[in-house]
């Protein structure tokens, strides 16, 4: 389908300005709303992902098709959700309190809406109690943490045992991400998963939540 090819290779480029135009384009054509995000969206987004990781593109590349990709879902959100398609699956996603950093994190958040998730991102330097109470009433089927200084790494922890405390460990799993973060540390920690990379994230994500 030539304009599904098209929404793909200008979410690719970037291109947010017109990006609804061909969502819609493809809408008026009868093409599904699930077969849009799939075949095209997605698809491109997968294609931008994998550039990231071998170096081919860089992250402004990422960020303006990221921003191509909201476009487009600005328009096609509604109509999956009339059709009763089911999002991938509900992410948690914030940086650890004490830390702002959050470009990383806001790449990584892209990737999975990309992917089809639904990202409930709430931001910089946040506590345990708010990741659990954003598990609790999203009810989240992931949550998704980024720290990028080492003085922020133990607060993964403490949001590990704040969800243990609160009986809703066994109903989520937990990604950990960031510059210092590592593979032995997330499973010391008793982390589910660990990426070193946004595109690894949506991989790990989608082998703990299909
Ligand atoms: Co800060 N900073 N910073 N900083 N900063 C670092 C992290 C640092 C390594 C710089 C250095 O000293 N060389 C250092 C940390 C040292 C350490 O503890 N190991 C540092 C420091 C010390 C500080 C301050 C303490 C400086 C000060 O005030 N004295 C301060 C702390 C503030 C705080 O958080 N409380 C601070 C502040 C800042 C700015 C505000 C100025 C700014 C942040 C702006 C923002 O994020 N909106 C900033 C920046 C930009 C950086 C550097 C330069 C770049 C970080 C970045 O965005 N990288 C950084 C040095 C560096 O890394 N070169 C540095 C690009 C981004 C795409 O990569 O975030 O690693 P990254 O994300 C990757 C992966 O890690 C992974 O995927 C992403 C994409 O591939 N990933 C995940 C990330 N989260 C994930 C989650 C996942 C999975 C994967 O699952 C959930």
């Amino acid at each position: 389908m030539e304009v599904l090819q098209k929404i793909s290779e200008e979410l690719q480029r970037g291109n947010y300005e017109q990006m609804p135009g061909f969502i819609q384009q493809a809408l008026d054509a009868g093409i599904s709303a699930s077969r849009i995000l799939k075949e095209g969206l997605v698809f491109g987004m997968n294609v931008v992902g994998e550039q990231f990781q071998n170096d081919e593109i860089f992250l402004p590349d990422v960020l303006i098709s990221a921003k191509a990709m909201h476009a487009g879902m600005t328009i096609l959100r509604p109509k999956l959700m009339e059709a009763g398609v089911k999002l991938s699956g509900k992410v948690v996603m914030g940086t650890v309190k004490g830390d702002i950093h959050d470009i990383g994190k806001n790449l990584v958040a892209m990737l999975l809406e990309g992917a089809g998730y639904q990202v409930i991102d709430l931001g910089i330097d946040v506590s345990p109690e708010k990741f659990v109470d954003a598990v609790k009433s999203n009810r989240a089927d992931m949550v998704g943490l980024s720290a990028l200084l080492t003085i922020t790494m133990p607060l993964m922890k403490e949001v590990i045992e704040s969800l243990q405390e609160s009986g809703i460990r066994h109903t989520v799993k937990v990604l950990v991400g960031g510059a210092p973060v590592t593979e032995q540390f997330a499973r010391e920690i008793g982390a589910d998963g660990y990426a070193p990379d946004a595109h690894t994230a949506v991989q790990k994500v989608r082998e703990l939540i299909g």
